[in-house]
């Protein structure tokens, strides 16, 4: 498995109640990346940390470091707060497209292999608030628009249930599914990340089935949390069986991009954190590579459930 690290992590962050860790640069960022066994990607956010593309290239091959994405962010200025892609002034969309345009660009120019986007602020915090018809259809032309815009470069978009939207429109992932399917180019995808689908009540290995079988792309984070809330723990470290089945699926399926941290220390020390993290899930994988993959499939074909419980409880739990 190949895996990385969203940077953005790897310096302070806030939430409503408190500032964690100290404020780092981008280079400072992947020198902390360069410390983990293990971790030999980055996810990036435009245009926020990527600097200047053709030095921010040389950096990454200097420091032995590749791209695993650039996340195109489409939330953070003051005017798309309320929301970019689904807003009824047509400014805003034009502005947001342009974004993602842009950080195409840039993943061109540094050679990243797909652009991501997490337009959590679209959607309503009222009943009442949006025309959810036209607010659909306005962000479906929208990403159209920039998957459009050189289509060498494949654009991913991110689900999420709620935050900072009440209820973000792309809110699980069959949904998404349904937008892509209306977008029709074939250069996109879905980035699913395990805890966004834990917070839509999903089975993130069943979902994993879902995409092949609509034969839409996808592109992984990995964390961890308690179903409630996107809190980006460890991996494996409340949902173990879960993450196991995620990444059984994810072989299966030939997954071959990085696998990669969304994940935030908080109030733990920072390079443990993510020591651990990638310490878990290259044990989980190499669970999952033990196991004869091809015997649970048929077991399941024959409906031997107790032989697959007890597989379980041998091969994966060892007890
Ligand atoms: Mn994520």
């Amino acid at each position: 498995m190949k895996q990385s690290i969203i940077t953005a992590f790897l310096s302070k962050t806030q939430d409503r109640f408190s500032e964690y860790q100290k404020p780092t640069g981008l280079k400072e960022r992947l020198e902390i990346v360069q410390k983990i066994d293990g971790v030999t990607g980055v996810e990036i956010v435009f245009p926020y940390e990527t600097e200047e593309a053709d030095s921010t290239k040389k950096l990454m091959q200097d420091m032995g470091l590749e791209f695993a994405a650039v996340n195109a962010n489409i939330k953070k200025e003051t005017k798309w707060v309320p929301g970019a892609l689904s807003r009824p002034k047509e400014n805003l969309r034009t502005d947001a497209v342009q974004m993602i345009k842009d950080a195409k660009d840039y993943a061109i120019a540094v050679g990243a292999p797909l652009v991501t986007c997490c337009p959590l602020s679209d959607g309503y915090d009222n009943l009442f608030q949006v025309d959810y018809q036209k607010g659909w259809k306005y962000m479906i032309d929208a990403f159209a628009e920039a998957a459009d815009y050189k289509p060498e470069m494949p654009l991913f978009v991110e689900y999420k249930i709620n935050e900072t939207r009440v209820n973000c429109f792309l809110d699980s992932c069959a949904k998404t599914i349904v937008f892509l399917k209306e977008v029709q180019n074939a250069a996109t995808g879905i980035t699913i990340d395990f805890g966004h689908a834990l917070l839509a009540k999903e089975n993130p290995a069943e979902i994993l089935a879902l995409c092949e079988q609509s034969n839409i792309d996808y592109y992984l984070h990995t964390n961890d949390n308690d179903w409630q809330f996107d809190w980006d723990l460890i991996g494996g470290s409340r949902n173990f069986l879960h993450t196991v089945e995620f990444f059984f699926y994810a072989k299966e399926f030939g997954y071959d991009k990085y696998f990669t941290a969304d994940a935030s220390p908080r109030i733990f020390d920072m390079l443990g954190f993510f020591r651990e993290h990638a310490e878990m899930n290259k044990a989980i994988w190499n669970i999952v590579e033990n196991l004869d993959r091809d015997k649970y499939r048929r077991l399941m074909h024959e409906e031997k459930h107790m032989d697959l419980m007890q597989l379980v409880r041998k091969e994966i739990y060892r007890l």
